[in-house]
């Protein structure tokens, strides 16, 4: 199968989280860059693609698909075979999920840019914001992930589960919060900054030149 496109921003984790499952699927995909900063993202021709003018979008054979989650999914279940986004075995399956809907459920969706606007209009107040709901979404999926990690966040293979949680982990190092109280995941982050798909998926790598 060919011609995919996903629609996607550089520097939003969860269109990051879709670029790194296409790249360690080996899927082509044609990027095409929808900007959140200058209306871009709110133009008819984008909410044309998604309702709430949101990335990332993945446009298919089949049609258009939202929801980062629903694209994983769909990527898994075209694409089979090593390496596989969610384990096989059922109840490993549903940690992964549970672990991933700590970040794209509980965590992303309130530090969303959207959401920051309408707290406040002040960077100091969206920024506390942004920590306070970051710093419990990642303490959950720490204690969360304690006993179902190995080498990652699910046993030893990366998961789509760590593809939701690097990407969070870049958020709060942009709102300048620490790791130093989150262990386990500063290991689980270690191992995946060395993989090859986490750097060609990686924001910097897809940053628009001046
Ligand atoms: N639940 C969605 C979340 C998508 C989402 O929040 N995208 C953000 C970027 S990371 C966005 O488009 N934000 C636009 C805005 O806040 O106006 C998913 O998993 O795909």
């Amino acid at each position: 199968m060919s011609g995919l496109k996903l629609y996607h921003y550089w520097r939003s984790s969860s269109s990051w989280r879709v670029r790194w499952a296409l790249d360690l699927k080996g899927v082509p995909v044609e990027l095409v860059p929808v900007s959140l900063l200058d209306g871009e993202s709110e133009s008819p021709g984008h909410v044309a693609r998604h309702p709430l003018g949101f990335v990332p979008v993945l446009e298919t054979s089949e049609g258009l698909l939202t929801q980062s989650s629903a694209i994983a999914h769909w990527i898994d279940e075209t694409f089979p075979g090593a390496p596989a986004l969610f384990p096989e075995d059922t109840w490993s399956h549903c940690k992964v999920l549970q672990l991933a809907d700590i970040i794209c459920s509980d965590t992303q969706p309130v530090q969303n840019l959207n959401v920051l606007q309408m707290h406040s209009p002040d960077p100091a107040r969206q920024k506390e914001w942004a920590r306070h709901f970051i710093s419990r979404g990642l303490a959950a999926y720490e204690e969360l992930a304690r006993p179902t990690a190995g080498e990652f966040s699910v046993g030893d293979s990366l998961s789509w589960a760590d593809l939701c949680l690097i990407p969070q982990l870049y958020n709060a190092a942009r709102f300048d919060l620490s790791l130093s109280q989150y262990p386990l995941l500063a290991r689980i982050a270690a191992r995946c900054e060395a993989l090859p798909s986490y750097l060609s998926s990686h924001p910097s790598r897809h940053e628009p030149k001046p």
